[in-house]
């Protein structure tokens, strides 16, 4: 578990390039573009970044930003070109940084050659590179065909996942959006493919990949009928046991270590949403599996949901530690690696999820959750704006017309279709994209108080609109922040990078240990250096508004308390042994031995 490796001590920041730095010359006005992410680069090193995640740059018509991907070896216009992603990586090699590429090869879009071919015709050569399948039978009043089983799309709208394709007389599964037909990964001749694809890229310079739900890529033979977890009204209904970590899932992931990964020298992270069985995981990120060096588990992130993601259900802060603990401790008992995440793009801004961003406490929940995960074991990912604290869109006031993204319309309109006439499910609908959108996480990262945040030109008008806290809340202000009690989230952030670096061998390799268990509100544990200097730290984060209490385990005693998220020098006059007394949303860190 804890033999160094540089993938495990990488700081990974994840860029949403649409969003992150446009450029004047862009193609398409208001666009980040990949010379907008070269020019920011100093930034990120500045702050402790050592690679790169960018999601999706490649030709696309981003019918789902990216994630439908037309041509592999080919950038979009709107970002720019081949020679700029060169430029790109070799100014990050020179500053010891990498990049690494979202690889989305569960499904291509459905302007790929290879779809269209297939498209053509049901003896095309390419007829197997994507699931086909005959109706199951015809409507009775219609005669319109109907799909072969009753799976549902993902992103929001849960009408069936086959689309029937006129000109050839069949339907095609895409389990996303219509515009994503998935590959039919049983076909031997798309894992060439697609490991032709990674060879590529890798050729190229670039470290590695984050897999895009590659757990989907096998489904159950004969797509068995989904059960019914949707409510009355939906007729169809998400079917993750039938393509979640599907039957040859390890087979072909191991096939791409052996093809691929195992030729170079690689990060690797899947994106695996739905499971959450440990021994299952550990046949991906076990040491000794030979598929991938860690996956992204989504139960944190999945605290809030039902059957899919846009639902609410209430959650608890015991739920929350129990759930990170549970991972920390599997992966060092059983020899296997974290990855430690709570955003990303598909998911609201954490201190709106997690804490409280109204402006009397976002600063300080910004330092919390920044706190817990620059301390928590494995590689850590940083979500663009994370570090600044910023938040999600404020509620009610705006427009609907204003969220972008494909899982949020689609849901809306669903919701219109179905419960119109309701104005309390419009509300709860309307509620749901006010606290989950995945816009709240694509808005233009806020730079600095000029307009349009520094993210493009004022004449310009960005692809989406700018987040009106940025005046408040923006990257050169907290650089520049000089205040005489406190560090702004962005200097907390970076000294925690630098501490997260500085003793690695505690805060990425080192054991784990909750000693808080039953607190309701208190988060606390020690971690204990990998090493013979037994250096041993304690964690304590108070998820809560009210001033708590919580006690320190028998035998332990705080040499120095070396930071409080509420003060810029360290904690002083706080109790070294038995009970302390944390200030609302108050995290502590303080190094025992
Ligand atoms: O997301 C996969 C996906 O289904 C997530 O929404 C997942 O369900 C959620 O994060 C777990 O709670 C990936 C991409 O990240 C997303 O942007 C794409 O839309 C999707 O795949 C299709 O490519």
């Amino acid at each position: 578990y804890s033999s160094p490796k540089w993938w495990k001590e990488s700081v990974i920041y994840q860029i949403y390039p649409s969003s992150f730095q446009s450029t004047p010359d862009a193609a398409i006005p208001g666009w980040g573009t990949i010379k907008g992410i070269t020019s920011r680069l100093d930034y990120l090193q500045s702050l402790g970044v050592d690679v790169l995640w960018i999601s999706p740059i490649f030709q696309s018509p981003q019918a789902d930003m990216g994630y439908d991907i037309s041509d592999y070896k080919a950038i979009d216009r709107r970002y720019g070109t081949l020679d700029d992603v060169d430029e790109l990586i070799a100014q990050l090699k020179a500053r010891n940084m990498r990049l690494m590429m979202d690889l989305v090869v569960n499904h291509t879009s459905d302007h790929h050659a290879w779809f269209r071919e297939s498209r053509a015709s049901t003896a095309s050569p390419k007829r197997d590179w994507y699931h086909w399948q005959p109706p199951r039978g015809f409507d009775p009043d219609t005669g319109r065909p109907l799909p072969p089983n009753n799976w549902a799309r993902i992103l929001g709208e849960y009408s069936s996942a086959w689309t029937w394709d006129e000109g050839s007389g069949e339907f095609f599964l895409s389990l996303f959006t219509a515009e994503q037909p998935d590959l039919n990964w049983e076909t031997p001749a798309v894992r060439e493919a697609v490991w032709d694809i990674m060879r590529f890229w890798l050729d190229r310079g670039v470290c590695g990949y984050r897999l895009d739900v590659i757990n989907m890529i096998s489904k159950v033979p004969g797509y068995p009928d989904a059960e019914a977890v949707l409510e009355t009204g939906h007729e169809y209904h998400p079917a993750w046991k039938y393509f979640v970590n599907g039957p040859r899932l390890h087979e072909f992931l191991r096939e791409m270590h052996d093809q691929v990964l195992a030729k170079y020298d690689t990060i690797t992270v899947g994106e695996m949403p739905g499971i959450s069985d440990d021994s299952e995981i550990l046949r991906t990120v076990g040491a000794n599996s030979q598929e991938l060096n860690m996956i992204f588990i989504f139960d944190v992130v999945d605290i809030d949901r039902h059957a899919v993601r846009m639902t609410l259900r209430p959650w608890t802060v015991s739920e929350m530690k129990a759930i990170t603990s549970r991972w920390q401790r599997t992966m060092i008992e059983k020899d296997g690696w974290n990855s430690v995440f709570i955003e990303n793009h598909d998911n609201p801004r954490s201190i709106s999820r997690y804490a409280d961003d109204s402006d009397a406490w976002r600063e300080n929940s910004a330092r919390l959750l920044s706190l817990m995960q620059t301390t928590l074991g494995g590689t850590l990912f940083v979500y663009q704006g994370e570090e600044i604290g910023m938040r999600n869109l404020p509620p009610v006031e705006w427009p609907i017309d204003e969220f972008k993204d494909c899982e949020t319309i689609n849901y809306w309109q669903k919701t219109m279709a179905l419960y119109k006439d309701q104005p309390e499910r419009v509300a709860e609908a309307r509620k749901i994209i006010d606290t989950k959108a995945r816009d709240h996480a694509r808005t233009p990262m806020q730079w600095d108080a000029s307009a349009n945040a520094g993210f493009c030109p004022a004449s310009t008008t960005p692809w989406m609109t700018v987040n009106n806290d940025y005046k408040q809340i923006n990257a050169a202000a907290q650089q520049n922040a000089d205040s005489e009690s406190t560090l702004s989230p962005w200097q907390w952030w970076q000294r925690g990078l630098a501490d997260r670096k500085e003793h690695k061998d505690v805060f990425v390799y080192g054991d784990f240990e909750d000693v808080s268990a039953d607190h309701e509100k208190v988060y606390a544990y020690v971690r204990t250096s990998s090493t013979d200097t037994k250096e041993k730290w304690v964690v304590v984060l108070n998820f809560s508004g009210e001033e708590q209490s919580w006690s320190l385990p028998d035998g332990v005693e705080v040499k120095s308390w070396v930071a409080s998220t509420y003060t810029k020098a360290k904690a002083e006059g706080r109790e070294v042994r038995g009970a302390v007394t944390l200030k609302p949303w108050e995290g502590l860190l303080g190094r025992c031995q």
